[in-house]
């Protein structure tokens, strides 16, 4: 067969994909079953049944994926590139049945294994391809893209080793790789017929073309393949299946081959392992800089794979004509992480395809959009020049010229003011010369936006003002918010179903709906289906804890959760002030109006982050003396959830009454967490930070506990800021910092606390422990009187709720869409793919 034929035959054959009658799939699964992995016995794990129904799922997925992708190349659609370092999916299978609405069927078909699908999930490994908010939002924006059908390609890294797991050894984090591909992940499909070179090392030459032009030519020496791996990302109900593109490095074959020839088998099998090594982990750090060099090679793994993928597509179909290049694509950076990809594009455009400087730079900031998460200091990458002459030599190049062009714009900004040029300067200079990454990607694109109101304001009005002074118009807000499928309709049944009786079932799919449930708040009946609800997901959480941390939880406790990365400036310490505080008082017999509660606390801490550790340390400590002493744990009960992740999440959220955002004023761009608690009905306690302002704007200041600095006052307080006088005249937190001190958690271990205590005690706590204490005690106050009225509290929960429709991520998703992506929803009626609603 000539190459031809065989082109002619895959188009005529499978243009519109096998349409796959729904029916079958019972037998499907069998024949996945049987067949396709040769099993005939389930077994205690149901793993290989998993493996079986993922398979049948893809299938169906596969389908529609294709027509989508037809859809989009044959309307020659403008689509968004959606850059990222983490995608923290979790688990898919459930996700995938609700989105497709094969529930009965999935149902049905595993009676004939005796199964149910609730047990069968239970073998899928969470995708833990990241660390916390920035890696889950990613997830969160992929399902709302599909679901409102919108051509959104995610990319990314297909790391070997996920976010690390967590346990807990006498009380202390110990981490252990997370081998997530060990059984197999059913759900990708490899295309090693599409792998992108990357270029590393080496050197910049230039030459002369036939026109006499002068060109730059980066002559790589330590090339590494880019294999994409498509995992499909299906839309609600709506037969759209986009795509998240995972790149895996491999050696190229040259590598092998030199050396091969050269009799050096063992250094060829040495380089091999140096290509291999860009994906094989993900680095732990939330919001603080990696400065690996590694993570810089994975970096721009990332972006040059990921462009060169959509520079390829577009010279398949458009050929080397780049004029509508920008009218057809965006790129949106996940932070800083991949800005990179600025200076690759030039590249490639300036270098590979031989356009002017000036027209390249046209394409790119007219393609490039930025998105900030944090400001935090420690979070801003900066790369030192040095590594970036060995790596990217050429990338190097490109940013110098990049930087000159900009600091001649800023000086006919502000004449004379040398000052300022040193300051937006891409590169820092004084010590070692470093590359500022957040600026290049300033720079480079035409929209920056922060994730929260207060986020947004704090970045033009500090970290980005001179910027925005440049170019107002670049800057927007983009609040964060969570898919409500995974996040209510997925994760909680029992107070979906509720909610679905009262205004249908619509608001899965078009979240602005939830608002109707505001009529139901104080009726009764209602307020007794709301309260068995919870309780059922309360008795799911309380075999959680019992099974993963050996504490009894009472369902009819006041659940108060804080679960999160593990980090000073997300107070985990106050809560647990909080606690020695509630121990403090049973222990001295005032019990007068307090409500009993179990605290549940969960999250990891990055590796090297010591002060965070010994907080781990400390809430173990703190849980273990509590817990074993009766008289107190009738009143109080405390539990670390060690490992927490996406797949906990889902049983956590739908059980907790009390929310716990208690970051100190400023610190949080956003938070996310807080969104997924309040759709389930859960009450926040917090601070006027991130989105938790925006929350407390839409339930009513009446229906959240505030406490708290505010973002404005914290400099104030801070100059002349003395938490030993605020200790001396508190006379709670005067008891709880004497327990501390008297080693009352850590009799065995003097000193172990130490840090921690001074830590509060210094007059340069920049987390204002000590000063939000009292706040914080009196806000608890409240809630215990809160809850102390059922009714009250029931009323306030469904309000939550009712309230949450601003923080799905589709609304998130189509602000993106109508001021910066400007991409039209697909058609949805015109996909061929038979589906059971048919
Ligand atoms: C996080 C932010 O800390 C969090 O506030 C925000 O909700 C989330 O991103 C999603 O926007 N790494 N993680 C974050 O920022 C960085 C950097």
């Amino acid at each position: 067969m000539t190459k031809q034929d065989e082109q002619v035959c895959v188009v005529k054959g499978w243009q519109a994909g096998p349409v796959i009658d729904e029916s079958t799939l019972s037998d499907d699964l069998t024949r996945h079953f049987y067949y396709t992995l040769g099993r005939d016995v389930v077994g205690e794990s149901q793993l290989y049944l998993y493996h079986a129904l993922a398979l049948t799922i893809r299938d169906r997925l596969v389908a529609r994926c294709r027509e989508t992708n037809q859809q989009i190349k044959q309307q020659k659609r403008r689509k968004t590139a959606y850059l990222s370092l983490e995608f923290l999916m979790g688990r898919a299978l459930g996700n995938a049945v609700l989105n497709l609405d094969l529930e009965s069927q999935v149902t049905k078909a595993l009676q004939a294994y005796c199964t149910e699908l609730e047990s069968v999930e239970q073998a899928e490994h969470d995708a833990g391809l990241g660390n916390g908010g920035l890696g889950r939002l990613a997830a969160c924006f992929l399902d709302s893209c599909a679901s409102l059908a919108l051509p959104v390609v995610g990319y990314g890294i297909r790391y070997e080793y996920g976010m690390f797991n967590q346990s807990i050894k006498e009380g202390n984090q110990v981490e252990q790789p997370d081998n997530w591909l060990r059984e197999g992940h059913p759900w990708e499909l490899s295309a090693p017929e599409q792998a992108k070179r990357v270029k590393f090392s080496g050197y910049v030459q230039s030459y002369t073309d036939k026109f006499g032009r002068e060109h730059r030519q980066w002559i790589s020496s330590q090339d590494v393949l880019a294999v994409p791996y498509d995992v499909p990302i299906p839309g609600y109900k709506n037969n759209i299946v986009n795509t998240l593109r995972l790149w895996k490095s491999e050696a190229t074959d040259e590598f092998n081959l030199t050396e091969f020839n050269a009799g050096s088998y063992s250094e060829a099998v040495a380089q091999k392992n140096l290509a291999e090594q860009i994906t094989m982990v993900l680095y732990p750090n939330d919001s603080s800089e990696n400065g690996k060099e590694l993570r810089l090679r994975q970096q721009y793994f990332l972006s040059s794979a990921s462009i060169q993928d959509v520079l390829t597509q577009w010279i398949e179909q458009y050929g080397n004509d780049f004029t509508e290049f920008a009218q057809h694509h965006v790129f949106q950076l996940n932070d800083t992480h991949p800005s990179i990809a600025v200076a690759e594009l030039m590249r490639i455009l300036v270098d590979d395809h031989e356009l002017d400087w000036d027209q390249a730079w046209n394409i790119t900031t007219k393609t490039m959009a930025y998105t900030n998460h944090t400001l935090l200091p420690e979070a801003l990458e900066k790369w030192s020049v040095s590594l970036f002459a060995k790596l990217l030599p050429r990338i190097l190049e490109i940013i110098y010229e990049i930087n000159a062009r900009f600091l001649a714009e800023v000086a006919m900004h502000w004449p004379g003011d040398v000052q300022k040029q040193r300051d937006l300067s891409l590169i820092e200079e004084g010590g070692e010369p470093q590359i500022r990454m957040a600026f290049l990607a300033i720079v480079g694109s035409y929209s920056v936006n922060g994730v929260a109101a207060l986020h947004t304001q704090l970045l033009t009005a500090g970290l980005f003002k001179d910027f925005y002074a440049l170019w107002p118009d670049k800057f927007n807000n983009k609040t964060n918010g969570v898919t409500p499928r995974r996040w209510l309709a997925y994760c909680n049944p029992s107070l979906s179903q509720i909610i679905s009786e009262k205004i249908g079932k619509d608001w899965i799919g078009d979240f602005a709906q939830i608002g109707q449930l505001r009529r139901y708040y104080d009726d009764p009946q209602f307020h007794i289906k709301w309260h068995q609800a919870k309780q059922q997901n309360k008795q799911r959480f309380v075999d959680l804890v019992k099974q993963r941390c050996g504490v009894e939880f009472d369902i009819n406790m006041l659940f108060d959760v804080q679960v999160k990365r593990i980090h000073e400036y997300k107070r985990q310490l106050l809560n647990i002030l909080h606690v020695i505080h509630l121990y403090d008082r049973i222990r001295r017999g005032d019990t007068q109006g307090m409500v009993p509660r179990c605290v549940l606390l969960g999250g990891k801490a990055a590796p090297g982050y010591m002060m965070a550790k010994k907080i781990i340390k400390l809430i173990n400590n703190v849980a273990e003396v509590i817990n074993k002493d009766p008289q107190v744990s009738a009143f109080l009960r405390v539990a670390f959830l060690p490992n927490y992740n996406v797949t906990a999440m889902e049983t956590i959220c739908p059980a907790t009454d009390l929310s716990e955002q208690v970051s100190t004023a400023g610190k949080e761009a956003s938070g996310t967490g807080n969104m997924k608690f309040m759709m389930n009905g859960a009450l926040t306690i917090g601070t006027l930070d991130g989105a938790n302002i925006e929350i407390r704007d839409a339930v009513g200041a009446e229906n959240f506990f505030l406490f708290g600095a505010q973002a404005e006052q914290i400099d104030d307080i801070k100059a002349h800021y003395n938490p030993s006088e605020i200790i001396a005249n508190n006379p709670d937190l005067n008891s709880v910092m004497h327990l501390l001190e008297s080693g009352h958690f850590n009799l065995f271990e003097p000193g172990l606390f130490d840090d921690v205590i001074n830590g509060i005690k210094s007059n340069n706590d920049p987390w204002l422990t000590a000063h939000d204490f009292a706040s914080y005690i009196a806000a608890q106050r409240d809630v215990d009187k809160a809850y102390a009225d059922q009714t009250y509290w029931t009323q306030m929960s469904i309000l939550n709720t009712a309230a949450s429709g601003s923080f799905s991520s589709d609304r998130t998703i189509s602000q993106y869409c109508d001021d910066i992506w400007h991409l039209t929803p697909l058609d949805t009626t015109h996909q061929t793919v038979k589906t059971n609603t048919d």
